[in-house]
């Protein structure tokens, strides 16, 4: 019997246990972040468990088709949606949601109300659920001002305010990629545990990376910053190997990839779409946090992606992040095209 192997199995590193272990580092913490979290990740398991079963219980009918049983049939992203908005509210530990879902911000009555302003695409990338593709949510949390009624300014903030930012991949396994501001972590679910386990502890993403993940089918309306550093990928002019086009078209996939192995994703803005198409609360920023917390980049083509600061919860933004050296490189053109 391999007890070394043994030994391991009875001291797993589950997420709460994890959170527990940070949270521990601040003796004023009273455990509302983590009870907050586990809420989150419970919502993460029933959509892993939704997403698993789609093909199987046709939950990927039209919303507002209905069923055999004569039921209305929710499509995965609006039941997302539910599950998260009803599991973060009973938290009892939010004020304030903002989900991609819904047009206005969800303001918690007051009996229910905590700490917490989490922002949050329950399902992003869901035009690929029928195909089989990775899909994810991805979700950020800001602080609400001490004593003062939540407002929307609460969470019309900078992504530097963020206290916590990850995603959920529902992928050929579940991952949950966390980072509280102290590195980024990864966990996978163990199914046989319902547990997330503490697989990739401090995520470095590689100083530069040899893959640039894009949209190309959007480049005659490109801007010459963007046309120019996707032409040196393909054709370099330092001697270096051309880079690997890998593009899922599914945020969370393309940007966990960009995380493990280096490169760079884009969304840049476009002739058609000036502010390109991702949306700065709940996916240009949690990524953006990420990516610095894990030693890379984020730039929208003016600023460091985290210094925005949204003037409308649904507002989207050009986005470039990946491995620092890749990200430096797309700057110095847009500094170029700026002295111009
Ligand atoms: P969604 O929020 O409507 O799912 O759209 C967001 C998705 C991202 O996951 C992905 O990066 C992007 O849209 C792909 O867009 P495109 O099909 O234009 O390349
Ligand atoms: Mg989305």
């Amino acid at each position: 019997m391999d007890h070394a192997a043994d030994a391991h199995r009875t001291d797993l590193m589950t997420i709460t246990r994890f959170v527990l272990n940070e949270q521990s580092k601040h003796p004023e913490s009273r455990g509302d972040f983590t009870i907050l979290l586990n809420h989150i990740v419970l919502g993460c398991k029933f959509v892993c468990s939704a997403v698993n079963k789609a093909g199987l219980a046709k939950l990927i009918g039209l919303a507002g088709e209905t069923n055999v049983q004569g039921e209305e049939q929710k499509k995965l992203d609006v039941l997302s949606n539910e599950v998260f908005v009803k599991a973060l509210v009973s938290s009892g530990r939010t004020s304030i949601l903002v989900s991609e879902e819904d047009e206005e911000a969800i303001f918690v009555e007051p009996s229910k109300r905590g700490k917490y302003c989490v922002v949050f695409d329950p399902l992003d990338g869901s035009s690929n659920i029928d195909c089989g593709v990775s899909i994810g949510t991805i979700f950020g949390i800001y602080v609400v001002k001490d004593g003062i009624e939540p407002a929307l300014h609460d969470v019309l903030q900078p992504g530097k305010n963020m206290v916590a930012a990850g995603y959920c991949m529902y992928g050929s396994s579940c991952t949950f990629v966390l980072s509280t501001g102290t590195g980024v972590h990864g966990f996978t679910l163990d199914p046989s545990l319902g547990e997330f386990i503490l697989t990739h502890p401090d995520i470095q993403i590689p100083k530069k990376g040899k893959i640039y993940s894009v949209n190309e089918g959007n480049a005659k309306n490109w801007d010459g910053p963007t046309a120019k550093y996707v032409e040196k990928c393909k054709y370099p002019t330092d001697g270096s190997s051309p880079k690997s086009l890998r593009y899922i078209g599914s945020m969370v996939a393309d940007v966990h990839r960009t995380l493990l192995y280096g490169g760079i994703f884009l969304y840049p803005a476009d002739k058609k779409s000036p502010n390109g198409k991702l949306r700065v609360l709940y996916e240009v920023f949690p990524m953006s946090f990420l990516m610095e917390q894990a030693g890379g980049q984020s730039f929208t083509g003016k600023e460091r992606a985290l210094d925005l600061v949204p003037n409308k919860i649904h507002e989207r933004s050009p986005i470039f992040l990946g491995s620092y050296d890749d990200v430096e490189e797309i700057k110095t053109l847009y500094a170029a095209e700026g002295k111009k």
